[in-house]
């Protein structure tokens, strides 16, 4: 397992606005091998989530661990997740991303969603999320289009993110 470097809007912002591929064939050893990387990437940063595409790769893949202080690590996978329902009712809540490093601000998303997705082995499996669950994993999905979640934000907002993650970069 290695732990990759996380792209950042401040040199990177055109590969992660990239649109994923779809995961063709199922899950195979390769592809375990790349979310082993994410999930110890991700827990490196640290972070609750990560998609593919913030370590370059353009595959539809999302690893993410919502454990809090000193309960057990919780690695969940999802390959090729799709959203079957969204809830009408919808709640804010804030948000911060590894691209994005030290912006954080509100995203109004759906409360609730129902997932697809394919787990680490390949099993195919349906799952409501609530909560944090429903914000990271929209998040996330999100990623895969090449949204981030300055995108939500307006645009004064957003410029003002980018120069800030950029001036940041710079004085490193
Ligand atoms: O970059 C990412 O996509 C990961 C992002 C996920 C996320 C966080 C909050 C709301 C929606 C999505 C992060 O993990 S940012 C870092 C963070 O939230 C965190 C870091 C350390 C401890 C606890 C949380
Ligand atoms: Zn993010």
């Amino acid at each position: 397992m290695s732990i990759r470097e996380i792209l950042t809007v401040a040199d990177h912002a055109s590969v992660l606005k990239q649109k994923s591929k779809l995961v063709e064939g199922g899950v195979t050893d390769a592809h375990r091998a790349l979310m082993d990387d994410m999930l110890e990437t991700m827990y490196a940063a640290p972070g609750i989530g990560l998609a593919a595409i913030q370590i370059g790769v353009p595959e539809r893949i999302i690893v993410m661990d919502l454990a809090r202080g000193e309960e057990p690590p919780q690695p969940r996978y999802f390959v090729n997740p799709e959203i079957l329902w969204r809830s009408e009712e919808l709640a804010l809540a804030e948000e911060g991303c590894l691209s994005v490093p030290e912006i954080y601000d509100e995203v109004e998303r759906p409360a609730r969603v129902r997932l697809r997705y394919l787990d680490y082995h390949g099993v195919a499996v349906e799952e409501d999320a609530e909560g944090l669950f429903a914000v990271c994993i929209q998040h996330e999905m999100d990623h895969l289009d090449g949204v981030l979640f300055i995108d939500h934000l307006s645009r004064l907002k957003r410029e003002r993110a980018v120069k800030k993650v950029r001036k940041d970069a710079k004085a490193a």
